[in-house]
């Protein structure tokens, strides 16, 4: 039923625990801290807030390392935090989607010491194990995200086991179903505890290929987006075609849906980093209504803001996935804040922030907005000294890694580190974030937040919006130009990302009529023509 679709088109708020708010006075975010902001959230008009990791987790990768999936981790409160977190965020009208990060553990986590023990151990074939080559090399030439190689040798077993990531996160073995039902019921966990959703994390990395063949070259393909840039990680010199995204995912996708809909209301959403193919994986994982509700790629995470790429992404998105939802994101906890990859010059900001919101909102498809980005906070410069993700400190300076987008959320510009912990945080709150922090925004009748909650409004007020048909129609390639439609109701959508003024002159088919006002910019409508300034838009009904 349409309650049960209330993540179609829904606006989903990322919380990245450590960095939300802290009670404790550790310097760290906990639960209690989201459960005392959550009216900020809830007054964006957002429909679904998504939590990062909170599980019990060494934090070697910030809690995507789990090492139990059904507790809270100290630092972040307890079971009890959570449900009294869980039961505010409801009576304030909002989702609660949680992370799962079941492609591997942390090599904490009991099943993986009871696996690593021996051979012949009960779970003993519960993660990635192989022998090394005769010369006692890796088993093959995968590769980890993070740098090097994607095997560790282990000097108990003998063997070699496979990591996408750190070596502190071993795959898990998909293809043993005792590993299948052992994830699903810490699934059920949550279901029963009242969560309304999962994004699940790298989705396509679940099943490795078991003749473990070699991974060919990277072939470069002009359809590509893709964040994983060669010159800096080797990573992406090789075709992930044999160590991610197998066949053997749809079935498992399948089982987890038909868990899900034992339960009223309950959606998913995957990572899906697949280079060239993943808009395919993208259909294959959410066609035909027995998979995943929804899936997010990675291709509003790059550099460009430009009226092509957009048009691009969209289009290969209508191309390669007719029955199926995407979820777009111009931020997360993973990539440079899209401000400081949108602006060309720090006068910009503002600017530019406000139309990525308008843009963002008039998309088909869900929306994730990633905590801080209402403010219009930029990506934090920080020293090497201050890093603490192990990806950033391997690569730096070529790679300067995700801290700069995971500082503390900035709450009152008076306060010691702006209100988010009375003690030194764990990274710091640059002045600049102070500066634009919740509390001087909300006085602030034209500032970056208060856009926000109007544009989140306008995409409320506005069913067409919510999940009408999208349609690009002609314009010169600088203008992303298209429509949204719904039940007779036609709005045309005009943006200029460039610096220069421009102007949207209408094919003779298309009749613009009303302008209709949007938060933020006022249609200039003249001569049957749309004038707009750089970093513009307007909307004409049609
Ligand atoms: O990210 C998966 C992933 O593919 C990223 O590592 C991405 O390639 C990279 O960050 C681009 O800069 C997920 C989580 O979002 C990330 O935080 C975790 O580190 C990772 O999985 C491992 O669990």
């Amino acid at each position: 039923g349409k309650a049960d679709d209330w993540w179609r088109g829904a606006v989903i708020y990322q919380v990245y625990p450590r960095s939300f708010q802290d009670t404790t006075g550790d310097g760290m975010g906990d639960l209690r801290g989201i459960t005392r902001r959550l009216g900020h959230i809830a007054s964006l008009g957002v429909d679904a807030i998504w939590l990062s990791p909170f599980f019990k987790s060494p934090m070697a990768d910030m809690g995507y390392d789990v090492s139990d999936y059904c507790d809270v981790d100290p630092m972040f409160g307890t079971l009890a935090d959570f449900d009294a977190m869980l039961a505010e965020a409801h009576r304030l009208g909002m989702k609660v989607v949680i992370d799962q990060v079941i492609s591997h553990t942390s090599d904490q986590h009991p099943w993986f010491i009871e696996s690593r023990a021996s051979r012949d151990n009960p779970k003993a074939d519960w993660y990635v194990w192989a022998d090394p080559k005769r010369d006692g090399t890796a088993p093959n030439n995968w590769l980890s995200i993070f740098g090097g190689p994607g095997w560790e040798w282990d000097g108990v077993r003998k063997q070699y086991y496979m990591h996408n990531f750190l070596a502190s996160q071993p795959d898990l073995n998909f293809h043993n179903p005792d590993v299948q039902d052992a994830l699903l019921k810490t699934v059920r966990f949550w279901l029963d505890r009242g969560v309304d959703g999962f994004r699940l994390d790298t989705v396509n990395f679940y099943f490795h290929d078991r003749k473990l063949r070699d991974n060919p070259p990277h072939e470069p393909d002009p359809e590509e987006i893709g964040l994983d840039a060669p010159d800096v990680n080797p990573y992406g010199m090789q075709s992930h075609r044999y160590d991610k995204t197998q066949p053997e995912n749809i079935d498992f996708l399948k089982r987890f849906r038909a868990l899900l809909d034992e339960y009223d209301g309950r959606m998913t959403v995957g990572e899906v980093g697949d280079g060239a193919r993943s808009l395919k994986t993208v259909a294959d994982y959410t066609s035909g209504g027995d998979k995943l509700n929804m899936c997010y790629t990675f291709d509003l995470l790059g550099p460009d803001f430009t009226a092509e790429h957009i048009r691009k992404c969209v289009q290969a998105f209508q191309r390669a996935v007719t029955d199926g939802w995407v979820c777009w994101a111009f931020s997360n906890h993973d990539v440079n804040r899209h401000v400081s990859r949108f602006i060309k010059a720090p006068e910009e900001r503002e600017r530019v922030a406000k139309l990525a919101i308008t843009l963002l909102s008039t998309l088909r498809g869900s929306i994730c907005l990633y905590q801080g980005e209402e403010l219009g906070l930029t990506e934090a410069e920080l020293a090497f000294e201050d890093l603490r993700d192990p990806y950033g400190i391997r690569f730096w300076p070529a790679f300067k890694g995700r801290d700069g987008c995971r500082t503390p959320m900035p709450w009152q510009h008076g306060e010691a580190h702006a209100g988010f912990s009375t003690a030194k945080p764990w990274l710091p709150v640059p002045e600049d974030h102070a500066r634009h922090a919740v509390d001087t925004q909300e006085k602030i009748a034209g500032s970056v937040l208060n856009h926000y909650r109007a544009t989140l409004a306008f995409r409320k007020a506005h069913d067409l919006l919510h999940d009408g048909d999208m349609a690009f129609v002609h314009s010169n390639q600088d203008i992303l130009a298209f429509t949204r439609e719904k039940g007779g109701e036609k709005l045309l959508f005009v943006f200029n990302l460039t610096r220069e003024k421009a102007e949207f002159v209408p094919a003779k088919s298309l009749k613009l009529g009303e302008p209709v006002p949007v938060p933020g910019f006022g249609a200039k409508l003249k001569d049957g023509t749309i004038e707009l300034d750089g970093l513009d838009m307007a909307c004409v009904r049609v």
